[in-house]
């Protein structure tokens, strides 16, 4: 197995602004990159035509693409909603099913949902807290607040990312506003968040 030797290095977080310094790679999602993935088809349209906003951002550290190697991000989920649905990553398999995955929240407040063949998850998320993304469950965050929601995220290098399951197949549980309160709606049944 061809493994490249790498020297330690060490990296600067702004917990505040999710910036990592130096990062390697800078991911820019807008309104148009998921089209489509929010419930509500006129409150996309709509919002649209009000500029494209952007939802998120991921800055990461790149490292070789190899069994053993473990990345780091942030992801930077700003506040809003489509309709009644908050703004959310486009959520994810590994393509490597059997990898997994830590969050670290470092502002604001937000939901982690995650779906596998066997049921669905919604963990809260604040400063503090720490998630685990066990192997085989896709996983999406969604902003909550009103603030930036930020979070670190260490994952292995050569996990992979398969967005085509959800992109086709949606998840299975949304978070919206239920008169100013999160509630995750699994299907059509609403269940207090
Ligand atoms: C990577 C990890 C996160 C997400 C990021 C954006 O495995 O889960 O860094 O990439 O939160 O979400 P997504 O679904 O667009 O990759
Ligand atoms: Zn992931």
């Amino acid at each position: 197995m061809k493994q490249t030797l790498m020297e330690p290095f060490s990296l600067t977080l702004d917990f505040a602004a999710g910036r990592i310094e130096p990062a390697t790679t800078r991911i820019e999602r807008r309104l148009s990159d998921m089209l489509g993935m929010f419930a509500d088809a006129a409150a996309e349209a709509a919002a649209m035509t009000d500029g494209d906003p952007l939802i998120y951002e991921v800055l990461q550290y790149d490292v070789p693409n190899e069994t053993g190697q473990l990345v780091v991000c942030t992801t930077v989920l700003h506040p809003g909603r489509i309709g009644d649905e908050y703004y959310m990553t486009k959520g994810h398999y590994h393509e490597k099913l059997d990898t997994a995955e830590v969050y670290l929240g470092l502002r604001g407040h937000g939901k982690l949902v995650m779906q596998a063949d066997h049921g669905f998850s919604g963990l809260d998320m604040h400063s503090g807290t720490i998630a685990y993304v066990p192997p085989y469950w896709a996983h999406r965050t969604v902003n909550t607040g009103s603030d930036l929601f930020v979070f670190f995220a260490v994952y292995p290098a050569d996990a992979g990312h398969n967005y085509g399951a959800i992109e086709h197949g949606g998840f299975g549980q949304r978070v919206v506003d239920r008169d100013g309160r999160p509630m995750i709606v699994p299907s059509n049944k609403g269940v207090e968040a």
